[in-house]
């Protein structure tokens, strides 16, 4: 069987780095989609820079991408990029709605040009069921978005669903709940927190300025989310699937857990800043995923606990080596 080759969008993100690896173990051929910077940010990737093929195009600009595809022929694309932090979602919601939204129409159009037989990843989000009409959150949960970066997705899955419709095209939405690593961006909570109590246990800093600490979320790993996204790809049929671990935490619980994991109390560090507080809040997030549990066989392997360990240890290592 010839080698299969994968293109990933947004491969110097955490989702990017972990499906790389993910399908480099696999036996696949990887080529990443990045964008031109004037300083280079592969350092989610660098360790496996030597195995992939790393190209240069824009989900802003389609004439990039439709050249991307006709280079490198891949047989699955898989659409991470996006502009996915939602506070940044208010004060730039055009730009926003052109990469998270107008990007996904982008990427299918050139698809479905170059090659409709490329199976197509998308990656919608949790955020799409807002204030949530329904508890837990399943397929066919009506969406209810509550910022701009929500509104942005629901459009990408939309018309993710449009092409299949339309132009019977193997597209799948994968709707995936929050999910972490070491990995994530500093600006996300779980990782804000991990690397605040860190930063804090080494006595780089006294407090930790938080938002809303009784925001609900249901948290995972992201390598264990990546599996997820290849398994959609793997079917007879393309389908759209929720991927969670169908347990909800309050950020408060993970403040709780990570100081506690180095013996401190964050109602001794926590300040609440309303600078962190959005103007619309998803208060409560909890998914359904027995569809993707039954149909893909797929589960989550890492626990809560496990998660915040996982990320406090990670970022306190890393602020020791950076300390010699
Ligand atoms: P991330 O770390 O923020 O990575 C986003 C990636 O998109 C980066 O590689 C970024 O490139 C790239 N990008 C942004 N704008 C681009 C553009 N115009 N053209 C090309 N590339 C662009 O996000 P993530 O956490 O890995 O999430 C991956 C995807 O899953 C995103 O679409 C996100 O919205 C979605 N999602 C995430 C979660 C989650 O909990 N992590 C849950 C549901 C859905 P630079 O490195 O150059 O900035
Ligand atoms: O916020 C609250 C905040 O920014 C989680 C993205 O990957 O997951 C992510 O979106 C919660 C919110 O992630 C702070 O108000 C309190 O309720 O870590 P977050 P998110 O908004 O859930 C979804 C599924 C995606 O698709 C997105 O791409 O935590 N919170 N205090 C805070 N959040 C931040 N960032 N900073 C705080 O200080």
């Amino acid at each position: 069987m010839a080698k299969q080759r994968a293109l990933i969008t947004g491969i110097t993100g955490q989702d990017g780095s972990y499906l790389a690896e993910f399908l480099l173990s696999h036996g696949y051929e990887v080529i990443g989609m990045v964008r031109r910077s004037s300083t280079v940010n592969f350092e989610r990737i660098k360790h496996i820079q030597d195995k992939i093929t790393l190209v240069t195009g824009d989900l802003l600009d389609e004439v990039s991408l439709i050249h991307m595809l006709r280079d490198h022929r891949p047989t699955e694309v898989y659409n991470l990029a996006a502009q996915s932090f939602v506070q940044t979602s208010w004060p730039q919601p055009v730009f926003t709605g052109e990469t998270t939204a107008l990007g996904v129409t982008r990427m299918l159009d050139a698809v479905r040009i170059v090659d409709p037989d490329i199976r197509f990843y998308q990656a919608s989000s949790s955020e799409m069921f807002g204030k949530v009409v329904e508890v837990p959150q399943h397929e066919d949960t009506p969406f209810y978005p509550r910022s701009p970066y929500g509104v942005a997705k629901v459009y990408g899955h939309w018309i993710t669903v449009n092409y299949r419709e339309s132009y019977n095209m193997y597209a799948c939405s994968g709707i995936l709940f929050n999910h972490e690593s070491p990995r994530r961006g500093l600006e996300f909570v779980t990782r804000k927190i991990s690397n605040g109590v860190a930063r804090i246990k080494l006595g780089l800093d006294e407090e930790l300025r938080l938002g809303n600490l009784d925001a609900r979320r249901d948290w995972g790993f992201a390598g264990d989310y990546v599996e997820a996204m290849w398994l959609m790809l793997q079917q007879d049929q393309p389908d759209d699937y929720v991927v969670s671990t169908n347990e909800t935490h309050s950020v408060r619980e993970f403040c709780e857990l990570a100081f506690g994991n180095l013996d401190l109390d964050y109602r001794d560090y926590v300040v609440m800043d309303e600078r962190f507080m959005r103007p619309a809040e998803v208060d409560l997030l909890i998914g359904d995923s027995t569809k993707a549990r039954t149909k893909l066989g797929w589960e989550p392997k890492t626990s809560f606990p496990e998660l915040v360990r996982m990320m406090g240890d990670a970022d306190m290592k890393l602020l020791k080596e950076q300390q010699r």
